[in-house]
């Protein structure tokens, strides 16, 4: 009876539907390959030596090779959790306007006058990846009818800006910036491209501390690419993930944001904040994205647009983070130590540049090392190849990303001379056994 073809006939649809015969629905898709960042963190696990280094992802560790929860971070969560009037309410869309309000000040300067003026549209986001993929849907749904939605990212970057702008519907293009040979900034090169660029085209900016190279512009630089910026007429976007961690100074680590915010026009831009590293919240997802705007009126017309871009997305963003981090940067005392603490965390960073430096020097090798010194920010962009950064961690168990990227803030005075004798090996005699 079960034969009859109609029955027949049904359970081959079945199989049809779950993908064939005992078969997944998904048995076509393709395994992804491990993220090229965060996969360095897998790997690392999995690294059964007790030599091992994880020198990958840009996650600050104490000299004991610890995670580091800032005492600011400690006593602020402390003073949630005793507040009687806090709850879990949702936050609004565009989320705690107290961190919002303080976040924009951070990176502005609190007196700045487009924020007197309300010309900033402030939201908060999954920490800076979530406010770029916000400005980045936003920019794609927004820029004027007709004009290109072109980003230029600097060559390199950060791993996942190609695709944050990608999948949000950005036809991304590249800017020159790295000179491998000075391992300094390509400027001349940088100026032709973005001289090329068309008008109204976005222009992607690392605040300071550029990752992966470690390589800013000078002032002198920030000054002339603001003049190529307005006669160019690029819309600026400000990536800035390591406020206070390139210099240990909140205010200086901004000068480059603050000079083109405060540009005659007014200059209009956009704006993406992290908590990540310099407040170490970086599991929290505390972030920002504003929009500097040339009215308030235009503001507040942006900001109702950016709330349409998160609604469908995630409704409204977490409450935690931003709680400590507004409360952090509210109170008087926990501000004066965090930025304490922000300067020693970016002390130690300097420190392990001295010394990797240091025993490279003491090894006498080939080449010019005084970049480790000069590159600013939490990574050093050795110039290393995949080949030389696979032994690295095949012999090793050293580690980092294959473009040669070691996080210094994965690295103790301990296992600086570790790192350099591995580096010595790969370099002078290509790592062989
Ligand atoms: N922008 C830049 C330039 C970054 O380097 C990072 C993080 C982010 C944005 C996003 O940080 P957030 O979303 O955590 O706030 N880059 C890390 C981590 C530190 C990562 O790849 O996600 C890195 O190792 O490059």
């Amino acid at each position: 009876m079960c034969d009859s073809p109609n029955a027949r006939l049904a359970v081959l649809a079945r199989q049809l539907c779950a993908g064939g015969p005992g078969g997944s629905t998904w048995e076509h898709v393709q395994q992804a390959p491990p993220d090229p960042i965060i996969g360095v963190n897998d790997s690392y696990r999995a690294d059964t030596d007790p030599r091992k280094l994880n020198l990958g992802v840009g996650a600050y560790r104490t000299e004991e090779g610890k995670p580091y929860v800032l005492r600011a971070v400690r006593e602020a969560e402390a003073a949630l959790a005793a507040d009687p009037a806090a709850n879990k309410e949702y936050l609004p869309i565009a989320g705690l306007p107290e961190f919002n309000r303080l976040s924009r000040e951070l990176a502005l300067g609190p007196s700045h006058p487009a924020i007197r003026d309300g010309r900033v549209a402030t939201v908060q986001a999954l920490s800076g990846t979530g406010a770029l993929r916000v400005g980045a849907e936003f920019l794609a749904q927004h820029l004027p009818p007709g004009q290109p939605r072109v980003v230029y990212l600097p060559n390199p970057t950060w791993g996942n800006h190609k695709t944050i702008f990608g999948r949000a519907g950005m036809q991304v293009r590249e800017y020159r910036y790295f000179d491998a040979k000075t391992r300094g900034l390509d400027f001349a090169g940088m100026c032709a491209d973005l001289s090329a660029a068309p008008p109204g085209a976005v222009l992607l900016l690392h605040a300071c501390a550029h990752n992966p190279t470690g390589v800013d512009p000078s002032p002198e630089q920030w000054r002339q690419l603001l003049a190529l910026t307005q006669e160019r007429k690029l819309l600026p976007f400000f990536d800035s993930a390591y406020q206070g961690f390139a210099s240990g100074d909140l205010d200086a680590d901004a000068a480059s944001v603050r000079l083109f915010a405060s540009a005659p026009g007014p200059q209009e831009m956009v704006l993406a904040q992290s908590f990540a590293k310099n407040m170490g919240l970086y599991g929290e997802r505390a972030g920002a994205l504003s929009v500097v705007c040339k009215s308030k009126e235009v503001a507040g017309r942006v900001e109702s647009q950016l709330k349409l871009v998160i609604r469908p997305m995630y409704s409204n963003p977490p409450m935690h983070g931003a709680a400590i981090a507004a409360r952090v940067m509210a109170d008087p005392r926990l501000n004066a130590l965090w930025k304490e603490e922000l300067a020693g965390m970016a002390h130690r960073i300097k420190a392990m540049r001295q010394a990797l430096y240091g025993q490279l020097v003491a090894r006498q090798l080939p080449g010019d090392w005084s970049f480790v010194l000069k590159q600013i920010g939490m990574f050093s962009y050795t110039g290393l190849s995949k080949a030389q950064c696979e032994v690295l961690t095949r012999k090793w168990h050293i580690h980092l990303t294959m473009d040669g990227r070691i996080s210094m803030a994965g690295l103790s005075a301990a296992s600086c001379p570790y790192l350099a004798e591995a580096i010595a090996d790969v370099v002078t005699n290509g790592g062989s056994a």
